[in-house]
């Protein structure tokens, strides 16, 4: 054998010996806030961002088969601004001798923030907005630029079609969520009779085009001038609340007209429930707030003063966004300030949700079928899947 083949097959033994190794252990991704996604993703020189360490793992899966043991995914504690949801499809899946491991390091809190947060406000100030807030406010709110922060989806009433209407944008100060100005501060107004087609008063339920009841409460009568006001309501049963634009109120009638739905019949019964919210007008208590969409700038009486905390617009809808993922975990993460859903979970099979927490979206769902599996924070249920914080 002459030296040039045994170099030859040296080399190429240590390559196999090299490929072995690579596949009989677990290979692990380091990411940070202070990280770069030009580094190789190890602990000392972190990726960025989840999205590169995840395409990584779709070059690593190219290439050959997982590591047995899996691909570990570690983030280090910090804020991780996302400027979209991060998003996992059937590629991205693990198996299950090799599942793929989003995680917190060890002791370290890792936050996925679909928020802005908004540092520059200043003392309302104009005199024909100030004559339109309740005297207990005058004096009390700040107003920010929404467009001269960067948010330019200023997303409404989100799924107003279904029984789980959100209010798209949302304000949370001090890790809190505030009150989108309503009235009443608590508890609800009553629809005193559902009117028929005719404007007749029905004592049932009523299937109405035109959508409008009577209300013994003549608080509606200064909202005359308001515009962009929802009604939250819960119009037929006590269980499917639903936000419906306020489409005129006439004070000396006392009627409230809902719409404008195209094409579509409203059921309305009288006894029934709901509350008035995105009012400048009732913007009268601390920690309510209200957005003016046509100017971009929002209102905001905060509870405590700004200076004692950060003040954040919710962003982006649903912050982890899987679709036909299997073997893949997230544990120790903590989600805040998005719009809709922490996790938005379409079929797959076991996908793990493991003690995360989620302090600022309003849910977290799934429409996984079949065997899928993932478990809510501290539960070992291997079937359940569904956690969710809902705003009275
Ligand atoms: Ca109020």
């Amino acid at each position: 054998m002459n030296t040039t083949r045994k170099q030859t097959r040296i080399a190429g033994a240590a390559a196999l010996l090299c490929t072995l190794l690579a596949a009989s252990h677990a290979a692990e991704f380091h990411v940070a806030p202070g990280g770069s996604d030009a580094n190789p993703g190890t602990e000392d020189r972190p990726f960025a961002t989840l999205e590169r360490a995840r395409d990584e793992i779709r070059r690593l899966k190219a290439a050959g088969p997982l590591p047995a043991g899996g691909i570990t995914v570690e983030l280090r504690g910090g804020d991780y601004e996302l400027a979209r949801p991060f998003q996992l499809t059937a590629e991205d899946s693990g198996d299950p001798n090799a599942p793929i491991v989003y995680r917190a390091s060890r002791g370290e809190t890792a936050k996925l923030v679909g928020g802005r947060v908004l540092a520059d406000w200043r003392p309302l100030a104009d005199p024909a907005v100030l004559d339109r807030l309740p005297e207990p406010a005058r004096g009390q709110v700040w107003q920010a630029d929404l467009k001269a922060a960067g948010v330019t989806d200023l997303e409404g009433i989100h799924g107003a079609t279904t029984y789980q209407s959100d209010p798209g944008l949302e304000l949370f100060f001090q890790d809190k969520p505030m009150t989108l100005a309503r009235y009443p501060n608590s508890g609800y107004m009553r629809i005193a009779s559902a009117l028929d087609d005719e404007g007749k008063p029905q004592a049932g339920t009523v299937t109405t085009a035109k959508g409008a009841f009577l209300c013994d409460d003549p608080r509606p009568s200064r909202w005359v001038n308001e515009r962009d006001v929802w009604l939250h309501g819960f119009w037929i049963w006590d269980w499917a609340d639903r936000r419906i634009p306020l489409a005129g109120v006439d004070p000396a009638a006392r009627t409230i007209s809902l719409g404008p739905r195209e094409g579509q019949t409203f059921g309305i019964r009288t006894g029934q429930w709901f509350y008035a919210e995105n009012l400048l007008a009732e913007l009268d208590s601390p920690g309510e707030w209200y957005l003016d969409r046509d100017r971009s700038i929002l209102y905001f009486w905060p509870p405590p003063p700004l200076s004692s905390g950060k003040a954040v617009v919710s962003v982006v809808r649903d912050l982890v966004r899987l679709d036909g993922v299997a073997h893949v975990a997230f544990r120790n993460l903590l989600l805040e300030a998005g719009r809709g859903s922490a996790f938005l979970i379409k079929g797959g099979d076991s996908v793990r949700l493991v003690a995360a927490t989620i302090s600022s979206p309003t849910t977290c769902s799934s429409t996984a079928r079949g065997p899928s599996a993932s478990t809510p924070a501290g539960s070992a249920g291997p079937r359940a899947w569904a956690f969710s914080r809902r705003r009275s």
